[in-house]
């Protein structure tokens, strides 16, 4: 074992001599012969005694819920192939990155928003049946085994290329950049040499080591920085940087239908849809099997009787003013689609402020308008997040469903629908913007 260790690094260190100027260096190796002892600084107990590796991420603090899904589903298809290529040497395990303190989370009155963890939104043994994924406060404890602090192994801070469009050279790079104070700000060194990042808030997690590498790619480059035999934690921040690997492929698509949202919701959804919409999974052929890899190819599925809009607002008005109708042009673009699926009411799922709902309500007022206001006890429980997804799933089962221009909201409701099987022409379908209506993407599932 030591000794595959030590060719291993041979091999580490000349590729990254080879094609130094791209590749991040390797780091000190630990050389003890007889074991790691836990006083070497560069010898990690963790690789001596287990074969688990963990990835860990985080994301640009500005980035929303649903393009941070999508950045779960790179990373999870990269720990999957992974994990595939490692043939059991390595158990590779994708720890979750709480939820937390996110720019649209406004309501003020359900506590903090902080640390949630997936289980919240996600069925995680669902997520598990395509990539295993742990929980932070299971990491936590995992890991630290015992002791008070949880160091990860090695931090790589992701940077962008800022000089790819002077240089106008777009190849793919992947280089340890020394790092400017600014981008350390998050990662004190304590006196000890650690870093502490207050890590989603944990003051018990902390790092051994951070480092920047600008990184120009796709998520499949990232594996040259993992040197699994000499670190078993590694976690990368600003993990919205690296590509997909395989956008809208069959694996791309597994990973997404392991993407089932908590039970709770699913029900909580499901109630106020036959309750208020007439709306019954099996009847409106939106049923899926329990298990998602049991789930087969179709396009029979019929929906609810409702239409499904998703109005987007607050700072897309502002940053896609011109992609986004206003509310009077929003009702009549309604009104006549309303009348061509001679359907009588309207599910709106919005982040509107309440006298916009208001007005779009009076507009329509030929037809019956409803919106999910959570009671109080949900909100306390699934925060604004869960709130969200029931609006998403309730779309998700609509006859037809109209998005906003490029919300990634949107795009998680035509992805569900996707799933379930509608037609496509019922799901593909955005309001036009107060300028003319831009190209839409349709982007269909894979079986
Ligand atoms: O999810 P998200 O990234 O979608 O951000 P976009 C929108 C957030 O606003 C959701 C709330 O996660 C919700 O918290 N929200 C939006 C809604 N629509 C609804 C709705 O219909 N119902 C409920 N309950 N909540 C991105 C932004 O937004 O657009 C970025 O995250 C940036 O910051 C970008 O502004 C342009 O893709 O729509």
């Amino acid at each position: 074992m030591v000794a595959s260790n030590i060719l291993l690094y041979f091999f580490l260190l000349i590729s990254a001599d080879l094609t130094y100027k791209n590749v991040a260096q390797a780091p000190e190796y630990c050389g003890k012969k007889n074991g790691y002892a836990l006083d070497d600084k560069n010898c990690f107990w963790h690789t001596e005694f287990t074969s688990k590796r963990y990835i860990l991420y985080d994301v640009n603090p500005p980035e929303g819920f649903n393009l941070r899904r999508d950045v779960y589903l790179r990373t999870s298809i990269f720990v999957r192939n992974l994990s595939e290529k490692s043939k059991k040497r390595y158990q590779w395990h994708l720890v979750l990155p709480p939820w937390g303190n996110l720019y649209h989370w406004r309501s003020t009155d359900i506590g903090p928003q902080k640390q949630i963890p997936w289980s919240t939104f996600f069925d995680l043994e669902s997520l598990k049946k395509y990539v295993p994924v742990i929980e932070m406060h299971e990491f936590i404890k995992e890991y630290s085994q015992n002791s008070k602090t949880s160091a990860i192994d090695r931090v790589y801070i992701l940077q962008n290329d800022e000089k790819m469009f002077e240089t106008g050279n777009f190849d793919d790079k992947n280089q340890l950049v020394n790092c400017t104070p600014d981008a350390l700000r998050k990662y004190q060194a304590s006196s000890s040499g650690n870093y502490g990042a207050k890590f989603w808030g944990y003051s018990n997690v902390t790092a051994n080591e951070v480092k920047c590498l600008v990184y120009h790619g796709t998520m499949s480059g990232l594996e040259e920085n993992l040197y699994p035999d000499i670190y078993s934690s590694v976690m990368f921040d600003h993990m919205e940087i690296p590509l997909h690997d395989s956008y809208g492929t069959k694996e791309f698509w597994a990973a997404r239908r392991s993407m089932r949202y908590n039970s709770a919701l699913y029900e909580i959804a499901n109630d106020f849809s036959q309750k208020y919409l007439k709306s019954n999974d099996s009847r409106d052929k939106t049923e899926l099997p329990m298990d998602w890899t049991k789930e087969k190819s179709k396009r029979n599925a019929l929906g609810g009787p409702y239409l499904c809009v998703h109005l987007r607002r607050r700072d897309f008005l502002i940053g896609r003013a011109g992609s986004v109708p206003t509310i009077k042009n929003a009702a009549s673009q309604l009104s006549i689609k309303m009348e061509e699926l001679n359907l009588q009411s309207i599910f709106i799922a919005t982040d509107a402020e309440n006298n916009e709902y208001n007005e779009l309500k009076s507009l329509l007022n030929m037809y019956a308008v409803t919106r999910y206001t959570p009671s109080d006890s949900v909100k306390k429980l699934y925060k604004d997040g869960g709130v969200a997804i029931i609006d998403q799933i309730i779309c998700s089962k609509a006859r037809y469903f109209i998005g906003t221009h490029e919300s990634t909201f949107t795009f998680r409701i035509q992805e569900d629908r996707e799933i379930m099987g509608f037609p496509s022409k019922m799901t593909f379908n955005e309001l036009c913007g107060i300028e003319k209506c831009k190209s839409r993407s349709s982007w269909k599932i894979l079986w």
